[in-house]
């Protein structure tokens, strides 16, 4: 099932003029509305009328989470503030938080895209969804929120926490799609093993998941436990929210970043060059829709490449792979580069371990270090401690295999390593600032 027929499966070159059509408009209703743009067109002398063709946006200035840090809390605001019917923020686990405004039509337009986001996962208006995505402040919760209810979809607004109550309200009310971060549906099941519920009891099909980086081997793991086809959904708040791209369920593979609204670039992230189609790179995006707070080239530092394959569900919009991670989340362990997904990969790939991990990242004299954390499943805990060892041996040469760096392995205890009901904090650096 399709959604939005008509947009979702235009084809290419059409969808291509209706971009350079809102391009052209977003960037003169910037220049003109938006004293932080006009400097900075005016400051590498691109004028609205010089983007001729969807390839000038590269001639355009990137944005950056620091320009709306340095224009907090509404200075990028293209419309009256009593045009702005909404806004929201990012909690900035690092600095001041950054802010994002909406108009009503924003808001409409964000509830269509989630809509067509949860019928490319196979949601339907017969289903219960259980929203266990924060509300507030966060755009999760409303995101999907809005997007279930214009879809017709029942949708219980549970938010985060409380999550013995969850599972509960789970077994009693027979939700069919479960909305959460990855790591809070294992802490769901968990949950609902130790209140005496058997998961596969409960009614749930598709999961909804996202808002921070996951891998193959993760989703394996979730749809094995939760007995549901777990699905990816990417978004940023800078941007929109979720509901920026989506896998579609007939793929299950990549998601499909709904073009008609974003436009995409992969950039080169040391040189801000642009990449050949196809290639690894950092995402960018121009919002093409957004009235109150339109951002040109936002930079979002997720690595990624767009597959530009035609996808068998009939969508014409290209697809953008599993998020790899965040170029600040990039680790540099002794000159070599790792992503925490590729530990991830090889941690879930190993058995005998739960799927819980922290990476610790600290500094002996001028060398970086990294500890792996991660808790043992039941069984083994309570294994012969030689067996434990030679787990840890195996652990840490499979990783040296695979990333060339060396590690040091924790096993610790199952139920040891921090639930939260939102972002799994993944990455602990106690490197002296
Ligand atoms: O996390 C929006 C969201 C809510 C997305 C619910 C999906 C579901 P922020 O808090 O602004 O917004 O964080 C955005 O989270 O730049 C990525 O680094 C990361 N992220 C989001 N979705 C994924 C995903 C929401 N599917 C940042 N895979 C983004 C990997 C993701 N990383």
């Amino acid at each position: 099932m399709i959604y939005d027929v008509q947009n979702e499966t235009m084809p290419r070159d059409e969808l291509e003029q209706l971009q350079l059509k809102r391009l052209q408009y977003l960037v003169e209703k910037v220049y003109y509305n938006v004293p932080f743009y006009r400097q900075k067109f005016s400051e590498s002398g691109i004028k609205p009328e010089h983007i001729k063709t969807l390839d000038d946006v590269k001639y355009l200035p990137f944005t950056e989470k620091q320009d709306l840090r340095n224009n907090y809390p509404f200075g990028l605001f293209a419309v009256p503030k009593e045009n702005v019917v909404r806004v929201h923020a990012s909690s900035g686990t690092t600095g001041k938080a950054t802010v994002v405004g909406y108009t009503q039509r924003d808001v409409n337009n964000w509830a269509k895209l989630m809509a067509r986001s949860f019928v490319a996962a196979g949601v339907t208006r017969s289903d219960i969804i259980h929203n266990a995505y924060g509300y507030g402040l966060f755009t999760g919760g409303l995101g999907a929120h809005y997007g279930a209810e214009i879809l017709g979809a029942t949708i219980v607004p549970i938010s985060g926490g409380g999550t013995k109550r969850q599972v509960m309200l789970m077994r009693d009310f027979g939700p069919t799609v479960l909305c959460c971060t990855p790591s809070y549906s294992l802490y769901l099941y968990e949950t609902a093993i130790a209140s005496g519920i058997d998961v596969r009891d409960l009614k749930l099909k598709i999961g909804i998941f996202g808002a921070e980086p996951w891998t193959d081997e993760m989703r394996n793991e979730i749809q094995n436990k939760l007995n549901l086809r777990a699905l990816n959904i990417y978004g940023l708040s800078e941007i929109m929210g979720p509901g920026v791209a989506m896998e579609c369920i007939t793929a299950q593979e990549d998601m499909h970043i709904w073009e008609d609204h974003f436009l995409v670039e992969i950039i080169d992230p040391a040189t801000g060059e642009n990449l050949p189609l196809g290639e690894v790179g950092e995402l960018v995006i121009t919002t093409l829709t957004k009235e109150a707070q339109p951002l040109i080239r936002y930079r979002t530092r997720d690595i990624t490449r767009i597959n530009p394959i035609p996808c068998k569900c009939g969508r014409t919009h290209y697809r953008i792979e599993r998020i790899k991670g965040r170029s600040d989340d990039m680790l540099i362990i002794r000159g070599v580069n790792v992503f925490p997904s590729q530990i991830e990969s090889i941690l879930l790939e190993t058995e005998g371990l739960a799927p819980h991990y922290q990476l610790i990242v600290d500094r002996e004299g001028a060398m970086d270090t990294l500890e792996v954390q991660v808790e043992v499943d039941e069984k083994l805990f309570s294994d012969e401690i030689k067996h434990l060892q030679r787990l840890e041996k195996k652990i840490q040469a499979n990783i040296k295999e695979f990333l060339g760096v060396t590690v040091k392995i924790s096993l610790v205890e199952p139920r040891t390593i921090e639930r939260t009901a939102g972002k799994a904090k993944r990455v602990i650096d106690r490197r002296p600032k």
